[in-house]
């Protein structure tokens, strides 16, 4: 059996028992195994069941959000692909015109469900008996017309997946069953009828080039991965963090676990944003897991020689998985024996092969080469693994269960902030033919300061800085005068009195600093030129809502110039060349 799955089984773990009970073995913890598992089963209850059937009969017994494909060694030549709550395509490719634009839809008559199991707990429309309604037409009529008869088909979740391939593709409905069976015959089946199902599905020719329909509404990629966060985020966290449990698995480093827990230090080494992702999650790594933390630049790194032990564990942060420093970086730790551990948006990837164990962030292909959805879905990555380690730590529960609750939040949350767009479009008006920006915050905000004024000079090649407001009366306040652009970042968390401190200091020499701070916190907001609202949420998290006003600033101030938002000058995605 091969499947193919995206999404998540919530009811998995029924399913799982019930399997056991019958005498079903499991060799993994994945959802897709009890998938495999349970279609084995009904084809052992039912011989004589074609695939689409059997197919139709593991659907009902799934609650969840997926899209699968199967293929089976029982069944050579066909395909059954499904959805319910994830997208799926089917994409049609042909030598010679298609007869028709459309395809009938076939209705099933009901099988009776798995004895055992509890009954089906889909949504339902408004539903009428498919007995009498079933239609028999034939779907012969939709293949390719003259002499080749050639017929090639793909299935994705994405058009962009197969634009390469072919431009005519049909989008299934929740529900809906493909068939590809012998010679060739693509048949679409559901098992009932509903009232307000439409008796076909049209074959839509895309008309839009793969980057269009890669970029959709959105101007630039950039822009796009940046509206995407509220999705981004849960794909991250998806089938890892069970949230009324409050358990969190990772399950690339759930083996190796124990060995973390005994090790000498943690070490996070990275570049550039995936550098600032460390930053941002320092603090609650060494409050979690009671460990010493380091953070370094990869260069930095190997060019001081670091010395490196057996019981380090090392972590590699790198969104194209093939960053160079990092990745040379990572064999010099290999070769001193520490357990390494990748942190990488690319599967597949030269750190993903060469590190022991690690984490995919499933944050989705980033095409815009300044990163933004990368970097939110980092942090929630590193967040889960110190949530991960601290699991046995009763006296840490509380902060545990207080940081689950908050990353259940953050999507709405992101929403809430992406609201400030235009805000924030008004804003950037106001800086962009300026000289430089600064941006000061500290505690768990100094990262988002460092990753802003990242974003800032990448794409608009204005110079900024992300200062550390401890840091201002030893140097940086020298700058300050009533001409320069601050962004203050001002939170209500264990920093803030000093934070405000900060930004007194500021405004006592005429600065009019652009704030950052939480919804209607009146305190700080007096003193602000403008003033930028974020919804609060637990310290270690805030630093996702409050950078994603910087990449929106950024990106703005970049259009305003008229700067090519996904290909800065002089920057490449991954850098791979010493
Ligand atoms: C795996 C599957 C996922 C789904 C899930 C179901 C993959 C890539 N992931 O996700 O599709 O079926 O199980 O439970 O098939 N790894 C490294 N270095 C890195 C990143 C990852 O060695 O930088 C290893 C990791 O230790 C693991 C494997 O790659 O062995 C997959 O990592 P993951 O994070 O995708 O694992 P998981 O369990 O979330
Ligand atoms: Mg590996």
């Amino acid at each position: 059996m091969w499947i193919s799955f995206a999404g998540i089984i919530t009811n998995y773990k029924d399913v799982k028992q019930f399997l056991v009970q019958k005498g079903h073995k499991f060799r993994s913890d994945t959802d897709t195994e009890i998938i495999a598992k349970l279609i084995k089963h009904i084809h052992g209850l039912h011989p004589n069941y074609s695939f689409r059937e059997l197919v139709e009969q593991v659907i009902q017994q799934l609650e969840g959000a997926f899209a699968l494909c199967f293929k089976s060694m029982h069944f050579p030549g066909e395909v059954v692909a499904t959805r319910r709550g994830s997208p799926l395509l089917v994409g049609i490719k042909t030598k010679t015109k298609l007869a028709t634009d459309h395809i009938p839809i076939l209705y099933s008559k009901e099988h009776s469900k798995l004895k055992d199991t509890q009954s089906d707990h889909r949504p339902h429309g408004h539903e009428i008996p498919a007995h009498g309604l079933a239609r028999s037409q034939s779907t012969s009529e939709f293949l390719p017309q003259g002499d080749n008869k050639e017929v090639e088909y793909f299935f994705a979740s994405d058009a962009s997946a197969i634009i390469e391939h072919t431009d005519r593709v049909i989008y299934l409905l929740d529900d809906d069953v493909a068939s590809v069976e012998k010679e060739g015959v693509l048949k679409i089946h559901r098992l009932k009828r509903t009232l307000e199902d439409t008796h076909a599905r049209e074959i839509t020719t895309l008309k839009m080039e793969i980057q269009q329909i890669m970029k959709g509404n959105f101007s630039s990629f950039m822009q796009k991965e940046i509206f995407e966060q509220p999705e981004s985020v849960v794909t991250t966290m998806r089938g890892r963090i069970n949230f009324d449990s409050e358990t969190v698995v990772l399950g690339g480093i759930k083996d190796y676990i124990g060995e973390i827990r005994r090790c000498r230090r943690l070490l996070l080494i990275a570049c550039g944003t995936s550098y600032n992702s460390a930053i941002a999650t320092r603090q609650l790594l060494e409050e979690l897991t009671e460990l010493p933390v380091m953070v370094d630049l990869a260069s930095d790194f190997l060019d001081r020689n670091t010395p490196i032990f057996r019981d380090d564990v090392c972590f590699f942060i790198s969104q194209s998985g093939e960053t160079a420093d990092t990745l040379m970086a990572l064999r010099y730790c290999k070769q001193r024996g520490a357990l390494i551990v990748g942190i990488t948006n690319t599967v597949g990837s030269s750190i993903c092969r060469e590190s022991h164990c690690g984490v995919h962030i499933n944050a989705g292909p980033e095409i815009g080469v300044a990163s933004t959805k990368a970097y939110t879905s980092q942090i929630i990555s590193l967040v889960m693994f110190a949530l991960m380690v601290s699991e046995d730590r009763i006296s840490a529960q509380p902060r545990r269960s207080e940081i689950i609750q908050g990353l259940r939040n953050l999507p709405d949350q992101i929403k809430e902030v992406l609201e400030l767009d235009s805000k924030i479009q008004e804003i950037s008006k106001k800086v962009f033919e300026k000289k430089s920006l600064l941006v000061l915050g500290r505690g768990y905000n100094y990262a988002t300061c460092l990753e802003g004024a990242l974003k800032i000079k990448e794409i608009t090649y204005m110079h900024s800085e992300g200062i550390l407001a401890g840091e201002l009366k030893h140097g940086p306040l020298a700058l300050v005068d009533k001409g320069m652009p601050i962004i203050m970042i001002c939170t209500r968390d264990n920093v803030f009195v000093k934070c405000m401190n900060a930004l007194q200091q500021v405004t006592a020499r005429e600065g009019r600093p652009i704030l950052i701070c939480h919804k209607n916190d009146q305190e700080p907001q007096k003193y602000g030129s403008s003033v930028l609202e974020v919804p609060k949420t637990v310290d270690c998290l805030q630093g996702i809502l409050t950078v994603i006003p910087l990449q929106l600033v950024s990106y703005h101030v970049a259009v305003l110039k008229g700067c090519n938002v996904d290909c800065p000058r002089n920057l490449a995605k991954s850098v791979t060349v010493e």
